[in-house]
């Protein structure tokens, strides 16, 4: 045998400690760090209004591992009773329109007016982009050091549904956390803003003025689904655009039927950069909060998105079912081409798919 001297493997005693580092602080650190705090630890926490274990519970719901499935439920089952005593609105607006800005100037708006505001968001295709919210930090300098707020990206995931739903067991947890606003941000694309829609109280619409054809490209639906439309950037040599657009919006909105909940949706403008007009967007949502809870249709309102979330939740959750599994997973592939190529109808092959799922 060679000597070891030489050879490329040898390898050299590891360097030792410094003693200024105390081995049994380091260990006590490292054990630290290893412990997960129970479930019983993370609702007290929540309860106590612990924004470190508020975090830590939402890192579990937003989890793909299957062990923690339950823990999360767990969670969630805790703080349901503390739950529900807020204002959830939903903002929505193309990229650009200015909502982080906005989100910025009316939560520290809220919590000067003595509000405790969580920041949610649903944005599906932060799979990709790595969440929006945190990612534009300095359009919310003031409101993420805001001890009464509360800021958390969108989950990600791979289907609206699956996002969506984090985020509604989400509202939950932060409510239970003592925040009495939640603000849930979508961006305006896709079906987001109807997931959002179905699990807020009142929908916010962040427009913008442009150049007299305001109704332009914007999508019938979610005019609909606004409570209010606030235009922002009315600031500058916009004032007058934004006042001009009011009155458009105004006329549009009158064409709209009747709202459920009696409500009939006001436009404001607004300068989120200026935080100018802040206020009175808060007002108008007083005002429809006054309204809805006098005549009963907020608590209405909550109760059949519960069902929604419910039922869509069983969709989501049997149609993951169905496509994990193994035998349909190694199947699909081939039916899908032969529905191409037209060898077997739609309808035969997702027979012969579903009658395989069941067996
Ligand atoms: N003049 C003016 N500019 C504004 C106002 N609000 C936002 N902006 C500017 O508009 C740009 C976009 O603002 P954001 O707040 O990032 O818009 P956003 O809707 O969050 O955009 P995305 O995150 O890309 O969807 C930034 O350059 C802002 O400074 C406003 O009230 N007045
Ligand atoms: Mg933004």
């Amino acid at each position: 045998m060679k000597s070891n001297k030489k050879s490329a493997l040898k390898e050299n005693d590891g360097i030792p400690q410094p003693e200024s580092i105390s081995t049994s602080s380091l260990q006590k650190i490292v054990a630290k760090r290893k412990v997960q705090p129970s479930v019983n630890e993370l609702i007290s926490g929540i309860l106590q209004h612990d924004k470190i274990a508020l975090s830590r519970a939402i890192t579990l719901i937003e989890s793909t591992n299957p062990e923690h499935f339950e823990k999360a439920n767990e969670i969630i089952n805790g703080c349901l009773p503390y739950a529900n005593q807020s204002v959830r609105i939903g903002i929505t607006g193309v990229p650009g329109v200015g909502k982080s800005t906005f989100i910025e100037a009316f939560g520290t708006y809220l919590t000067s007016i003595g509000k405790k505001v969580a920041v949610l968001a649903v944005d599906p295709s932060s799979t990709i982009s790595h969440g929006s919210i945190l990612g534009d930090k300095t359009r919310m300098e003031e409101l993420v050091k805001d001890e009464n707020a509360f800021i958390r990206p969108s989950a990600s995931g791979e289907t609206l549904g699956g996002v969506a739903r984090k985020t509604r067991e989400t509202i939950i947890l932060c409510e239970a956390a003592g925040f009495d606003t939640i603000i849930i941000e979508t961006v305006g694309v896709g079906q987001s803003e109807t997931a959002v829609h179905s699990m807020v109280d009142f929908f916010l619409l962040l427009k913008i003025a442009g150049a007299g054809d305001e109704l332009q490209g914007i999508k019938r639906g979610i005019m609909e689904m606004a409570d209010t439309i606030v235009i922002n950037k009315a600031d500058g040599d916009n004032v007058a655009k934004a006042k001009l657009a009011k009155t458009e919006f105004n006329r549009a909105l009158h064409l709209f039927p009747a709202k459920n909940s009696g409500w009939i949706p006001k436009v404001t403008t607004c300068s989120a950069y200026e935080k100018t007009g802040i206020d009175s967007v808060w007002n108008i949502i007083a005002e429809y909060l006054e309204l809805v809870k006098n005549n009963d249709y907020f608590n209405a309102k909550r109760q059949n998105q519960n069902q929604y979330w419910m039922l869509e939740t069983i969709n989501e959750q049997l149609k993951n079912h169905f496509y994990t599994n193994p035998s349909i997973a190694s199947s699909l592939e081939n039916y899908k081409t032969q529905v191409a190529t037209n060898q077997i109808s739609p309808f035969a092959a997702a027979q012969e798919l579903l009658k395989k799922y069941f067996e």
